[in-house]
């Protein structure tokens, strides 16, 4: 029986069924003998109001269904229209039930009544509150000049209150999805080799085709969304090969042909030991370099000198076993899933160049356009809307806080660190006011000892928060916003294999007094006077995108919420060309040598650990999305707090055991909260890793509170990405402290001699 048509029953009859589903003895009573008044309540989310809505536990952004029961959300499922999902939905998918009642959620207008990062706060009115942050909004600009605004922003409830910053005449904003600590280094190698981002919030590659895929670091099955996860299976179901390089043994390493446990920091290495071999061995694609790209005959002369041999010491593996994977890779060429990556600020130098050569080593397979390889995104169509928002233009321009140094940054954005310097040191020009939407800052990017430093010399600083993170207990003053469970957005158009269009609805109605992302930005912008926000309310402008579509939004959701389209993701290989200005791709990329950057990627070492360290790494678990969810019931009972991985050599030479609660100390002295250790093989012996998020310093987030140990909070070495000003976060180094006793961890793999180690600098700054 279709679930739909199971829905539809008599009441009596559905309790019947609900009851031999769920094995409820008590409920499994005749209950055709009793009058409608008297039938027991529908367990579970049974003759539920279904709402359909949108995602936003993370940033895949899956449709779902909202079932609410008497105004109470019960369950959150996967839209059943959704051609990629189906009723599936993470775990995090789930348990947005338990975000929206959490009982340590914001409820209210909050303004600070203690120090910066106290939590002392007292209840105010909406009023007072947007007129505080209207007012300073412009004193700042009137008397610093509209640079000295600076925004940090990540996903969909920061889109509207970017606009008002922009239109302030500021671009130092961060930007979605987290360019500068995520994937701007892929996003610019990409955009660069091809003329379009095939990694930015989506992946534009073709697991389920594949037949075979190359992991560098990209640990799917840990790294969780949902559709994403079932082409990648679906393509190992479908016979495809798989590499995966990783210092760990991951979720996708388990799954692995060939698995590399790689030196952490030396991939590129390997991938231009690799373009080498497929070019001198003549395993290329010929048709496709000399039809589709330019610049073979630099690269060529580039890349020459890597050999396997060379490789092989700096990247810590056989030669054998990286001709063995080359091999497989080259051999079902073009039908092979080079994963671009997401997450790719992981050593600075270095980040644009490694995703640089995964794009060419795509282009080398022929994979592109092709089935199993990197395909076109299908853009759905929508109307365009126009908040009327103009930016204006500065009286007196600023000297660039990105372009000056990065020239790469101001597509994106102003690079986080860049801020966080200028509001130290006022140069190139102070910033003296932030506001924060959808990032939690001393989590999430690196240096929050720093982070924190800035905070304090700030005239101002706000945010629109959902719960008491470290970067709401910061703020002088923040705005409760509603979650994407009881909030409109824009509507969304999913460009991957199987596109659609759907939208964000509300699933109940906004509690305690929070209010919607655009109210909120729409009553700043009145407030600071500007002519912005022109629509009365979400519903009006996302009727005129529905429009371009063809829809209303009755007809959407009589529709069950989601219109999907045929995709269009394989080219003709005699007639495509990418997007790039000449239509081919760029094996090399002279719009770096423009600015003197190098067009093929080099190899760049990054220093290895001093001695009596191990490198710090981190990954994502299945069940968790940053620290956003840490504070989530069911997700916090699934995984209370991480581990330390830690090898097991390494461990048994200094007398660890697994399960040992222990503290860590980075290269600077900095140290975490108490974590335990997990001994094992599956890591390397100069690497340690934990999962990223937890550690939360809030007292206020009553379950994630000093939970587990935040890796964040051991990074205060990083670097910038030349490129676009990204910063690194591996870049850090721990011992073990026990029981008050340091530890120095034994040094079992030691660094071939052209790569340095990691040597602390004098009067650092933190960042360079
Ligand atoms: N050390 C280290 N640093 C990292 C990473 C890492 O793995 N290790 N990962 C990097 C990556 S890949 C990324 S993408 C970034 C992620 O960085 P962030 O997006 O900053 O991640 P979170 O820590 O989840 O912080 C999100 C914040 O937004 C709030 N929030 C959630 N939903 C809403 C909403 O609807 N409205 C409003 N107003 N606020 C909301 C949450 O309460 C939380 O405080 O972190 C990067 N930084
Ligand atoms: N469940 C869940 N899923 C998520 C998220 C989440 O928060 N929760 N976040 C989403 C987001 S925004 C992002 S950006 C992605 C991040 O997910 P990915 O893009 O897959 O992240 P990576 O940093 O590539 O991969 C982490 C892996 O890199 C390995 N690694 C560390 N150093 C090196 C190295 O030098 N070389 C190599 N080859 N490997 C190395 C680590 O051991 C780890 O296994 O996940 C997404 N998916
Ligand atoms: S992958 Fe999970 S958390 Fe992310 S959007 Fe989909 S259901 Fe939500
Ligand atoms: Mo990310």
């Amino acid at each position: 029986m279709k679930r739909r048509n199971f829905l539809k029953l008599s009441a009596s009859a559905c309790a019947a069924l609900a009851a031999l589903q769920l094995g409820d003895k008590d409920i499994f009573r005749p209950v055709q003998a009793r009058s409608a008044a008297e039938a027991p309540k529908l367990p579970g989310s049974l003759g539920a109001k279904e709402i359909t809505s949108v995602c936003e536990m993370c940033f895949w952004r899956c449709p779902i269904v909202g079932k609410v029961k008497n105004g109470r959300l019960v369950k959150i499922e996967g839209n059943p229209k959704s051609p990629a999902n189906g009723t599936r939905v993470c775990a995090r998918g789930n348990s947005g039930v338990q975000l929206l009642y959490d009982p340590d959620r914001i409820k209210y207008p909050l303004k600070r009544t203690g120090s910066r990062g106290e939590g002392k706060w007292a209840r105010i009115s909406w009023d007072e509150a947007l007129d505080e942050v209207a007012h300073n909004l412009k004193e700042t600009k009137r008397k610093y000049g509209p640079h000295a605004l600076a925004f940090f922003d990540h996903g969909a409830s920061a889109e509207f209150m970017r606009d008002i910053f922009k239109t302030l005449g500021s671009e130092n904003y961060t930007n979605e999805p987290a360019f500068f600590q995520c994937v701007g280094p892929a996003a610019l190698a990409y955009l660069m080799t091809y003329g379009y981002v095939t990694t930015g919030t989506r992946q534009y590659i073709d697991m389920k085709n594949a037949k075979a895929m190359l992991f560098i670091g990209t640990h799917i099955g840990e790294n969780v969304h949902v559709s994403h996860v079932r082409e990648f299976i679906e393509g190992l179901q479908n016979g495809a090969k798989l590499v995966v390089v990783d210092p760990r043994y991951s979720a996708s390493a388990a799954k692995a042909d060939i698995y590399l446990p790689i030196r952490p920091g030396t991939d590129t290495a390997l991938l231009l030991a690799w373009m080498n071999f497929i070019i001198s061995e003549g395993l290329y694609n010929k048709e496709f370099v000399e039809k589709h790209c330019t610049g073979f005959d630099e690269l060529k002369k580039a890349v020459k000198k890597y050999t396997l041999q060379w490789a092989s010491p700096i990247c810590d593996l056989p030669v054998r076993d990286m001709k063995k994977a080359i091999l497989l890779l080259a051999g079902n060429s073009p039908h092979v899933a080079v994963h671009p990556g997401r997450h790719s600020t992981w050593y600075g130098r270095g980040d644009t160049g490694r995703h640089q050569a995964l794009a060419i080593l795509a282009a080398l397979f022929g994979a592109v356009g092709v089935e199993g390889g990197l395909y076109f995104p299908t853009h759905v169509k929508k109307g365009h809307i126009s908040f009327g928002c103009v930016e204006e233009e500065p009286e007196t321009p600023a000297k660039s806080i990105s372009e000056d140094y990065y020239p790469f940054a101001s597509t994106f954005g102003s690079p986080t660190s860049k801020i966080i310097e200028a509001t130290l040191t006022g140069k190139p020009y102070p910033v003296k006011l932030w506001g924060i939407n959808g990032v939690n800052i001393l989590q999430t990017i690196s240096n929050p000892y720093h982070t924190m430093e800035a905070i304090k010399k700030l005239d101002f600083i706000f945010c629109e928060e959902i719960l008491p993170t470290e970067t709401a207990i910061w703020s002088d003053i923040v705005l409760p916003g509603a979650t994407y469970l009881e909030r409109y957005d824009t509507v969304y158009t999913f460009d991957l294999l199987t596109p659609y269009l759907t939208v964000r609805q509300p699933v109940v109605k906004p509690m305690f007094e929070v209010k919607s992302s655009f109210w909120i930005a729409r009553e700043l912008a009145k407030r600071t006077g500007l002519k912005c926000f022109n629509y009365n309310n979400e519903v009006e402008f996302i009727e005129e995108e529905l429009k371009g579509a063809g829809l209303t939004l009755k007809e959407l959701n009589q529709k069950g919420g989601i219109v999907s389209y045929k995709a269009n993701p394989y080219r003709d290989p005699k007639e495509f060309k990418v997007a790039t200005e000449d239509g081919k791709v760029q094996l090399a990329v002279e719009d770096f040598a423009d600015e003197d950057l190098d067009p093929v990627p080099k190899f760049v070492p990054t220093p290895a650990p001093p001695k009596g360290y191990v490198r710090l790494v981190y990954g994502r678990s299945p069940v968790h999305t940053f620290s956003r969810t840490m504070n989530n019931k069911w997700l916090h009972n699934e995984a209370p707090e991480n581990l330390l991985w830690l090898n097991d050599k390494v461990a048994k030479k200094v007398n660890i055991k697994d399960g040992e609660e222990v503290v860590l100390e980075n290269q600077d002295g900095y140290r975490s909260w108490p974590i335990k250790i997990k001994v094992t093989p599956g890591i390397r012996p100069d690497t340690a890793y934990m999962v990223h998020g937890f550690g939360s310093r809030s007292k206020q987030l009553s379950k994630a509170y000093k939970q587990g140990a935040s890796d964040q909070f051991l990074v205060t070495e990083y670097e910038d990405d030349p490129f676009m000003g990204a910063s690194s976060h591996r870049t850090n180094f721990i011992r073990i402290v026990k029981a008050g006793k340091v530890i120095n961890l034994p040094e079992l793999c030691p660094p071939p001699k052209d790569i340095p180690r990691f040597v602390p600098q004098k009067n650092r700054t933190g960042g360079k």
